[in-house]
């Protein structure tokens, strides 16, 4: 059996974690096995191992890596394989952040309550930054015993088409020729599933194959959920960026209005907005029924992503 607190089954030598118990236990765990799987910051060239270091630690909700330990619940996945994948997914978050804080793409200069990553070093530092810890997150997957090796090739594909012009710089693309024009829904649904749905997709998927295999029932519920969770957490995303303040958020508050980019609170107003998030949670939660108590941790991370404060 398993010793982790991660994927703890809720035995009377192991018993199970209150859900901010282990959420903080999974981040705390990111947090220490990134800061071990990153270049230390000595190492040459050192002013580009300690900047891909301040833009991966210390901050973040680590939401996609919390996905894929929730996931691989699911499937018992061994938590030696999950933090892999779920570090791999996270590297290209960060990586994905410090390039989107540039100047030619967003031109941001706070992200986790610090100033960004070209703000702090420079702008072809963050560029090596960005694209470094994308090679990273290839490299560990690749160089890390996580399944057959069919499987795991499939790991990789799967992250590296949802990172691509398919998937993330796919749904940034369209989200740079979006600015000052109308999006209908369609539109702006298929932009945020390319742009964040598809790393949050990607992290459900692959936490869930460190693990034994689903019945394809299983699984296309599993990418029901998962779909379904990523458009509530752009949803949400663009609530708060209408109602939070930068100090809560840690980034530049209503940055989307001030830069005219068509979100769902400029498309369907506030309230529509917040009744379109509560929509998704429930279809996301239907989709879940199936696994029954397996499905706890997904379920209540739903309820983390849709009730979220930053
Ligand atoms: C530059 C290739 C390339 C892609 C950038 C995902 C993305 C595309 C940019 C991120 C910018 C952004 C504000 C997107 C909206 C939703 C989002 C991904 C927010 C940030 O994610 P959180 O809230 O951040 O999970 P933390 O800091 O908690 O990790």
């Amino acid at each position: 059996m398993s010793t982790s607190p991660f994927l703890a089954g809720g035995t009377p030598d192991q018993p199970r974690l209150i859900f901010a118990d282990w959420m903080h236990a999974v981040q705390a765990h990111i947090e220490s096995t990134l800061a071990r799987l990153l270049p230390p910051a000595e190492a040459i060239p050192a002013r580009l191992h300690e900047a891909m270091r301040y833009a991966s630690l210390g901050g973040g909700k680590r939401v996609r890596p919390l996905l894929a330990f929730a996931a691989g619940e699911l499937t018992g996945a061994a938590p030696e394989r999950v933090e892999i994948v779920a570090s791999a997914v996270e590297l290209i978050h960060a990586y994905s952040l410090v390039h989107d804080d540039l100047p030619c793409m967003d031109d941001d200069v706070l992200r986790r309550g610090r100033p960004t990553c070209h703000v702090e070093y420079d702008e072809p530092t963050a560029l090596l930054v960005g694209d470094s810890l994308q090679a990273l997150a290839f490299e560990l997957l690749a160089r890390s015993a996580l399944s057959d090796p069919g499987r795991q090739l499939e790991m990789l594909r799967l992250l590296a088409h949802a990172s691509g012009s398919c998937g993330m710089a796919g749904g940034q693309a369209i989200d740079l020729g979006a600015v000052g024009h109308a999006l209908n829904t369609p539109e702006l649904e298929l932009m945020h599933a390319l742009k964040t749905g598809a790393l949050i997709r990607a992290a459900v998927r692959l936490g869930a194959l460190c693990g034994e295999p689903l019945s394809d029932k299983a699984e296309a519920a599993l990418d029901r959920f998962a779909k379904r969770a990523g458009l509530l957490f752009q949803v949400v995303d663009d609530i708060l960026d209408c109602t939070a303040s930068t100090a809560t958020l840690g980034k530049t508050a209503g940055k989307d209005a001030a830069a005219e980019k068509p979100t769902y609170v400029s498309l369907m107003g506030l309230e529509r907005a917040r009744e379109f998030a509560d929509d998704l949670r429930t279809q996301a939660l239907a989709a879940l029924a199936i696994f029954g108590e397996r499905g706890q941790r997904l379920i209540e991370l739903t309820d983390f992503i849709t009730h979220r404060k930053f």
